[in-house]
Formats: structure tokens, C-alpha cells, sequence
């Protein structure tokens, strides 16, 4: 029960989705949350008189350059040791074959996915490996290790994550701080209406007829591997319904 007292979570992407879930697990179970993410009213919507004096917001965008920089200014005494980084902001745009997409969405997904959470990695593990305490869980997905249509610049940003989690781990061995790449299947949240820029219909087909994960469901696997000892490390965590798996070649015959 007490896995989250006396440690601090930097949460990305805390307005909606895994981060708002992860966010109040930690608060709950009696931990700080830095909560961050674009929309101030989604990150206001965290407060609560239980967690008043645990809970510290700032609005940020991890596009911006200097958004790292920024967050460790900002951040009060109180809060400024990190002891779990929940690196999570980020987005899919779209779900159209390379040759009819969108440049900009691309642009937006990697400055996002790729750029975003480099830029706070690079920010928080300095400060982790000098007070040689630390947990940076990645959120990566299943479309880093299973192709799909559609998944073009999406898939191969979460493919980076991955990648980019496995070099931080063997450079810190020596260091007692982890690293956790996360890569969830189907979960339903925000992201198929954001996918679909707001077609709620395109959005609740994705996870009609099969029960997708829940924030909650993919929260539940987090806690469960910040609970584990402090000589286990979980390089890397993918998860899906069961009502989800991979498909096999396509070949075409035409
Ligand atoms: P949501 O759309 O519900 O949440 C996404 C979060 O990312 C929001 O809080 C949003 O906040 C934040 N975000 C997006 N862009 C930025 C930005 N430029 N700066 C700061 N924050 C940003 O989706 P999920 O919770 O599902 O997604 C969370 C992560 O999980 C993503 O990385 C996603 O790729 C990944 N994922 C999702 C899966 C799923 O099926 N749902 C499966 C596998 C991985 P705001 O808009 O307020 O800035
Ligand atoms: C989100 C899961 O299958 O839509 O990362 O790519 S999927």
C-alpha cells in the first residue's frame, strides 16, 4: 500500500488517458505528481483536497524546444527530486497510407513522440542518476514491435521509444535507476478521437464488439512493476486484450 509515499512522479500527458489515470494512482496511494500537459483546465480538474499539498501542475507542451528546461525551473523545492518519470505525452495522427497522409501530421507525431520525450528524458535523468534513485517508465506501444497499415510514422515513433529505453538501460547500469519501456495494445481513451481528429464514430469503432484495455487496466500493470523490488528492472512491458494479436503475412495474389 505504500509504494507511492515519499516518491515524486513527473507525469506527461497527465490531462486525459493513461497519464490522468497514472496521475491520480500515485496521488491515491499517497505520492507527489507533477502533472503537466496543453490544457490547464484538464490539469486544474486533478485537484482535490486529499492531495492539496502533493500535487503540483504546469501546462506544458513537449514540442516546445526548451520545455525541459522550463519544467525544472518552474518546479518548487518540494518537488524538484524525481523518483519516477512517466514519460507518456504523445499522439497518433491518422490512420491513412503513406503516400495519402498528411506532412504535418507526421511533423507533429515525431516532435511529440520522438522529440517530446527526449527532451524530458534529457531533462530528469541527470538529477536521477546523481541521487542515484530513479524509475523512468516509457510509454511505448505494441505498433513498435507489429507492422500495420496505417501505422507508418505512428509505429515507427513508438519504435524509437523502444529503442531509445534499451540505450538509456545499458548506459545506467552501474546505477541503481530503471528504465521500463511500456507498449500497451488497444486502449480506449482519448487517442482514437485524436487518431481521428474528433469522428466519434470512426473513434468507438475501433474498440466496438472486444473489450479493450482501460486506462485503469494498463495503470494496474505500471503499479505493479514500480512495486518490485529494487534489483528488478522490467526492460520492457507489452500488454493487450485478449480479444487482440498479431496478424500473420499478407501476400498478395492479384
Ligand atoms: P490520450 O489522447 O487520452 O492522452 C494523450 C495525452 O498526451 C494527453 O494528456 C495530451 O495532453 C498529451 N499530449 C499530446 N500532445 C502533447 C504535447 N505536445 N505536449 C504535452 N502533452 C501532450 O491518449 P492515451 O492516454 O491513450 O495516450 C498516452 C500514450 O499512450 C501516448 O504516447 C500513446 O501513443 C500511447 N499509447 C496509447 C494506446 C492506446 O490504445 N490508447 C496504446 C499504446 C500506446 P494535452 O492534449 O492536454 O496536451
Ligand atoms: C496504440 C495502439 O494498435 O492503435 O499505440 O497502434 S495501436
Amino acid at each position: 500500500q505504500d509504494w507511492a509515499i515519499g516518491r515524486t512522479a513527473l507525469v506527461t500527458g497527465a490531462t486525459s488517458g493513461f497519464g490522468a489515470a497514472m496521475a491520480r494512482r500515485v496521488l491515491a496511494a499517497g505520492g507527489k505528481v507533477i502533472a503537466t500537459g496543453r490544457r490547464k483546465e484538464r490539469l486544474e480538474a486533478l485537484n482535490d483536497p486529499r492531495w492539496a499539498d502533493r500535487l503540483f501542475t504546469v501546462a506544458l507542451d513537449v514540442t516546445e524546444p526548451d520545455c525541459g528546461a522550463k519544467l525544472l525551473a518552474a518546479l518548487p523545492e518540494a518537488f524538484g527530486a524525481i523518483d519516477i518519470l512517466f514519460n507518456n505525452a504523445g499522439l497518433s495522427l491518422g490512420l491513412e497510407p503513406a503516400y495519402k497522409t498528411n506532412l504535418a501530421d507526421w511533423e507533429q507525431m515525431i516532435a511529440t513522440n520522438v522529440s517530446g520525450m527526449a527532451r524530458i528524458t534529457h531533462a530528469v535523468l541527470p538529477g536521477m542518476v546523481e541521487r542515484r534513485a530513479g524509475h523512468v517508465i516509457m510509454v511505448g506501444s505494441v505498433a513498435a514491435n507489429w507492422p500495420y497499415p496505417g501505422g507508418n510514422v505512428y509505429g515507427a515513433t513508438k519504435a524509437f521509444v523502444k529503442q531509445f529505453s534499451l540505450n538509456l538501460r545499458s548506459e545506467l547500469l552501474g546505477t541503481p535507476v530503471k528504465v521500463t519501456v511500456l507498449e500497451p495494445g488497444a486502449c480506449e481513451t482519448e487517442f482514437s478521437m485524436v487518431r481521428f481528429a474528433g469522428d466519434e464514430a470512426r473513434a468507438a469503432a475501433v474498440y466496438a464488439d472486444m473489450k479493450p484495455l482501460s486506462a485503469e487496466d494498463v495503470i494496474d500493470s505500471v503499479e505493479a512493476v514500480l512495486r518490485l523490488p529494487a534489483h528488478l528492472n522490467v526492460n520492457v512491458l507489452e500488454i493487450m486484450p485478449v480479444q487482440q494479436a498479431f496478424a500473420g503475412f499478407a501476400i498478395d495474389r492479384s
